[in-house]
């Protein structure tokens, strides 16, 4: 029988609700909420351990994270970014009072093309702050050597990047600093939220201080800092949290093998590469869809929601066509001829731990469909 139930791109996954109970009662006993409670130190500490980096700053969300780490670094001037991102990478430089400045992405990883940076840099470029799209590792050594070479800073937006390794390693050990997202739709969630890696103690302490309002101590205002602090019972959810993600993560690559095994051959339709020696989250499932497949991506997304199963055209538009960002010189549509042609084929399926056989057939039903009409 058809399935109507709405189907999402994402549905977060959540820790049994009983788990909750003793933390909910610890918090009630000993009132304290907020400010670098107990609960939000021990998850500092155990998200560290699990990610493999020393210095974690917990905050309220990966927005709020990503404009204190411009401020934490000092940057100023211009920022070399991508336009295929979430608005919110570009709209924490504006909030900074800093320029963007959009260059083209890779055609293959949809990040930042390491190959164009140096052609952007301007006496103002003080900083570089490339995205790992869908939890693609950029090419973090050649970004590193370019910022070296021009004495820039490098943040990474690594909203999409929670546990992702390279050669073993956490992919969020590179750049100054890097940033990640506990938003609900993400691999891993406290509902709302966020964190910095930092590389050193000294850099996390000012970090610490600007996420509370720039306070060293009781009498000390250092800066003028930002309220980003996460509360108790969101670092209670992350500790929970902790506990299923593996498991999660081994979900979504199992639901990723599937849609692929569906795919293989279905003309028009194309699946991303697996990253090279990279353990990966597999948190979205972006597919291409060419001039090949019957449907163009508009048409296919729209069928696909006619039936319930509302994919996202994630990233369109590209940031540098939103009207806060479309007047700058970098944000000509020729000077990102690879971040267009991203915008306009990608669509991004539904994956989630608790996503089902019958909800992949589901998804995987439209798509072939539409392409054995092609074939009559
Ligand atoms: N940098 C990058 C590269 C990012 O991708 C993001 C966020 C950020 C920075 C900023 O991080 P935060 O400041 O948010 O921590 C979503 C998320 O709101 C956003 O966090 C995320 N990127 C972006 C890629 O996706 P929308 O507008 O697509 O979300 P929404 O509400 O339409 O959710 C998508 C689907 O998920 C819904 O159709 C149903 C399902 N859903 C959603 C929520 C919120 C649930 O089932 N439960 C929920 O609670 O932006």
């Amino acid at each position: 029988m058809m399935n109507n139930k709405p189907l999402y791109v994402t549905q977060p996954s959540l820790p049994p609700l009983e788990d909750l109970q003793p933390y909910l009662e610890m918090i009630w006993n000993n009132k304290i909420l907020t400010n670098g409670g107990p609960l939000h130190q021990e998850f500092e500490t155990r998200l560290a351990e699990y990610l493999g980096v020393e210095h974690v700053s917990l905050f309220t969300n990966c927005t709020v994270a990503l404009i204190t780490a411009l401020q934490a670094l000092r940057v100023s001037g211009e920022v070399i970014t991508t336009p295929y991102s979430f608005v919110a990478t570009a709209h924490s430089l504006l909030w900074n009072g800093l320029q963007p400045v959009f260059v083209d992405i890779d055609p293959d990883t949809f990040n930042l093309d390491p190959e164009r940076i140096e052609a952007a840099i301007t006496p103002q470029t003080t900083a570089i702050m490339p995205v790992h799209c869908y939890g693609n590792p950029c090419d973090v050594d050649r970004i590193q050597k370019i910022a070296d070479v021009h004495g820039l800073k490098v943040i990474y937006d690594a909203a999409h990047a929670f546990g992702v390794k390279r050669n073993g390693e956490s992919i969020l050990r590179h750049g100054d600093l890097s940033v990640l997202s506990f938003h609900a739709t993400k691999v891993f969630n406290t509902f709302e939220g966020g964190a910095i890696v930092s590389p050193d103690a000294k850099t996390k302490r000012r970090i610490d201080f600007l996420k509370n309002f720039g306070f060293a101590d009781e009498v000390t205002v250092v800066a003028p800092g930002i309220n980003g602090k996460m509360d108790e019972l969101h670092a209670a959810i992350g500790l929970l949290q902790l506990n299923h993600v593996d498991e999660a993560i081994r979900k979504r690559r199992d639901i990723d093998m599937s849609y692929r095994v569906r795919f293989t051959g279905l003309p028009g339709i194309e699946c991303l590469d697996v990253p090279k020696n990279v353990e990966w989250n597999y948190s979205y499932f972006p597919i291409r869809v060419k001039p090949g497949y019957r449907l163009s991506r508009d048409e296919l997304y729209n069928e696909l929601k006619k039936q319930g199963v509302f994919s996202r055209r994630y990233f369109f538009p590209l940031i540098s066509d939103m009207s806060m960002y479309r007047g700058l010189p970098s944000a000509a549509m020729a000077n990102l001829p690879a971040a267009t042609m991203a915008a306009n084929e990608i669509l991004c399926l539904p994956i989630f731990p608790d996503m089902t056989e019958a909800d992949i057939e589901r998804v995987s039903h439209v798509l072939m469909n539409e392409a054995t009409t092609v074939l009559e």
